[in-house]
């Protein structure tokens, strides 16, 4: 080929006879900001007015086609041309179009080869609009023009799943026409040769017709009342594709535009974005880009619940793992652990069944510390016990071979005490994973006074590999995530001595957007859980605090301890859960030995203390350092506590609120209970400054 124009700085187009190629270079994605919106629409026009081209081709420099619209734009005042306007202005092109797409093609980018005359996919592509993950729709006529090629189940599904579709599922699907091997500009060169040969078909996707189907659209509709009926996106979703099967594709992109634009005002799409750049930015801190120790092999020493997760985590991850037990016992339920939890693994879809056999042959269950002499890392994961604790490392010291890093599994206790159990503190920190480990995505990495910082650095690689979201976290009693979780736990606790239900307090945080209530979750989880814990804190407790678990203990004296024993909070029968009717009786004898008469709490008043209490104990943790920035704190809560996702964090959601009417807040409800209800200092200067958490993330 000869002859390159660089249109502008991201955009050229290569002239051949008669095609022409036009490249897309923006790193890392190829993202469509402003500078590649024009430079399209300009190398488009321009080929059209100097003639002789009889094809283009579209294609892009890089590891990826196109990975949609520029996010960062989003919430700013809109640079023309909008990418609607482009992709009308390439459909309309009378010189035909093709896309040429590799790596991932999503959102706009998928769109920009919706609107293209025919696409063709280069082996491993992947297919998406997850613009719905964002809190928006396909916006650029994902919606009117996927619908028209693929039909209206497939375009539901893409449209809200948001999944990476395989191209060979495109290809049957009718949302590619071919897929090739090989680079993509020379697939490029070749699409536009049979494009201009007519060896290609062409065709302009507005021209085509979408085969009516209202029975799939109106299932949808219903199934997403019942699940998805705080978010706004879905619903917005399926109102577009259904005007696709009713109008042309002018007015129905016209219908599209509206219902994006209004996606893109509300809260949900603010607090997904944060969550997206959230899930990013964690490990885009100084300590987390050093150079790793590499890790070959894990040793991890307990084999219940949380050993058997991280273990089964590291083997789905490529790790080979070597387990101790103290007892034959102890060793083998921990096998059995593991090897089921692979085997759902397999079921879910998540492993290959044929990797089965040789993903278990990389755990090697021992009795003896010992054989842990050969490991890169061990993750201490036995009861919440520091004398147990400190003795384990204690005797990891004498085993481990030289720059091994030893890891505690602790959820609260102080990881420079366990370090100090060894004469390596440097080579010591905390891996804070979440049950199950192997599905829950937070990785809490405790960085102790002496944690060296390739230490810190293999911390973060690990949760890379594992596929999780690591946070960097100080040394405190619950580090951020259960710090933050036994504050606000409290207040759940005093809603209900103070006059509300159980169900009432799950009910109304379950329609603020958590998965599960706090006392469906206790019950999940285990109530002798907190119950273990308040009994080794009663001797530290403060006596201004006022007691927040009578009612938890009393459930637990009767034995009751959740799920697993069937009883809690709630009764559990097979699907059935009813509330346990026992528990009303014991929270009314408790109201009354504390002489308390129950008022009325509406669900608003419910969410405001308990989201009050939750940004507080958040504020403090941000101010005392054991979180480096808000965004770190809301993306532990989102990856480790169900928060809802939709609401961006604890800390965004403060900022939805504001500091000064938090402050107001919290000086009303101290009224009751001024030792519970202290102003965070950070949060009185944001109110006096009007900043926000999002200024401090900025400015991080
Ligand atoms: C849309 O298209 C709307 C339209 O329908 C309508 C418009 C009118 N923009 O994830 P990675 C950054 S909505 C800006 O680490 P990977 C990312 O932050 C969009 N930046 O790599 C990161 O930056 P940094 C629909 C973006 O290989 C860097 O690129 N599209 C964008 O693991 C590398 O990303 C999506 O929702 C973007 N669109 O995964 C796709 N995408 O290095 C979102 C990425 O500073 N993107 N960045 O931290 C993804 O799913 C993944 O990034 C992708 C690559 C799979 C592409």
């Amino acid at each position: 080929m000869s002859d390159i124009h660089q249109v502008n700085d991201l955009i050229s187009i290569e002239v051949d006879g008669d095609i022409a190629l036009i490249c897309i270079d923006n790193p890392p994605v190829n993202a469509t900001g402003q500078a590649v919106r024009q430079g399209l629409y300009d190398a488009v026009a321009r080929l059209a007015s100097e003639g002789g081209v009889k094809a283009i081709a579209i294609y892009g420099a890089g590891r990826t086609f196109v990975a949609g619209a520029d996010i960062k734009e989003f919430g700013k005042p809109p640079q023309p041309p909008a990418l609607p306007d482009v992709y009308n202005r390439i459909e309309a092109s009378e010189i035909p179009v093709v896309a040429i797409m590799h790596g991932t093609a999503l959102g706009g980018g998928f769109e920009l080869g919706l609107a293209a005359h025919a696409r063709v996919g280069i082996e491993g592509l992947r297919v998406g609009l997850p613009e719905v993950a964002l809190g928006l729709l396909p916006g650029a006529g994902g919606t009117q023009r996927l619908p028209r090629l693929s039909g209206i189940p497939f375009a539901l599904d893409m449209c809200l799943s948001g999944r990476h579709v395989p191209a060979q599922e495109a290809l049957e699907a009718g949302a590619i026409d071919r897929l090739e091997a090989g680079e993509p500009r020379d697939v490029a060169i070749r699409a536009a040769q049979d494009a201009a040969a007519g060896t290609l078909k062409t065709r302009r996707t507005c021209d085509l017709t979408v085969t009516p189907d209202d029975d799939a659209l109106e299932r949808t509709a219903e199934k997403l009342r019942k699940t998805q009926a705080l978010l706004f996106a879905p619903h917005k979703i399926v109102e577009c594709i259904r005007t696709a099967t009713k109008t042309p594709l002018s007015e129905g992109l016209q219908f599209e535009r509206e219902a994006f634009m209004e996606c893109m005002d509300t809260p949900q799409r603010a607090g997904l974005i944060h969550a997206f750049f959230g899930e990013r930015a964690v490990s885009n801190i100084p300590e987390a880009k050093g150079e790793a120790r590499p890790i070959d092999k894990v040793g991890i020493i307990g084999g219940g619940t949380m050993g058997s997760g991280i273990a089964t985590s590291c083997l789905l991850a490529g790790l080979p793992v070597r387990l101790i037990e103290v007892a034959q016992e102890g060793l083998d339920r921990g096998v059995a652990t593991i090897t089921g939890n692979i085997d759902g693994a397999v079921k879910r879809g998540k492993l290959p069944a044929d990797k089965r056999d040789a993903t278990l042959a990389m755990l090697e269950p021992s009795l003896a510390m010992e054989d842990l002499a050969d490991v890169d890392l061990v993750v201490e994961a036995v009861f919440e016990d520091m004398g147990v604790k400190t003795e384990i490392f204690g005797k990891l010291d004498t085993i481990c071979k030289p720059g091994a890093i030893m890891a505690s599994n602790t959820s609260y206790l102080d990881v420079n005490e366990i370090a100090a159990a060894t004469s390596r503190p440097a080579d010591v920190l905390g891996l804070h994973f979440f049950s199950p480990a192997h599905v829950m995505r937070l990785l809490e990495i405790v960085v102790a006074d002496k944690t060296a910082p390739d230490v810190v650095a293999t911390g973060f690689a690990l949760a890379k590999r594992l596929k999780k979201v690591g946070v960097r976290a100080g040394v405190c009693d619950g580090f951020i995530g259960n710090r933050i979780l036994s504050h606000y736990g409290k207040e759940a606790a005093y809603l209900v001595l103070d006059g509300a239900t159980p169900q009432q307090v799950d009910a109304a945080l379950e329609g603020f957007g958590f998965a599960m209530g706090p006392h469906k979750v206790g019950d999940l989880a285990g109530l002798d859980i907190g119950w273990a814990t308040r009994k080794r804190k009663a001797g530290t407790r403060d006596p201004n605090e006022r007691y927040s678990g009578a009612v938890a203990d009393r459930i637990c004296e009767e034995g009751w301890f959740g799920r697993k024993t069937g009883k809690g909070y709630y009764i559990y029968e097979g699907k059935d859960i009813r509330p346990n009717p026992d528990v009303a009786r014991i929270i009314e004898e408790e109201r009354e030995k504390a002489g308390i008469t129950p008022r009325e709490f509406t669900d608003q008043d419910i969410v405001d203390r308990y989201m009050t209490a939750m940004i507080s104990e958040a504020a403090r943790v941000v101010e005392d350092g054991i979180a480096k920035r808000p965004l770190d704190v809301d993306m532990v809560l989102l990856f480790g506590y169900g928060f809802p996702r939709f609401r961006g964090g604890p800390l965004h959601y403060a900022d939805t609120i504001g500091a000064a009417e938090l402050v107001r807040r919290i000086e009303t409800y101290a009224k009751e209970d001024a030792h519970y209800w202290q102003v965070p200092d950070i949060l009185r200067r944001m109110a006096e400054d009007g900043t926000t958490f999002a200024d401090m993330d900025k400015g991080a």
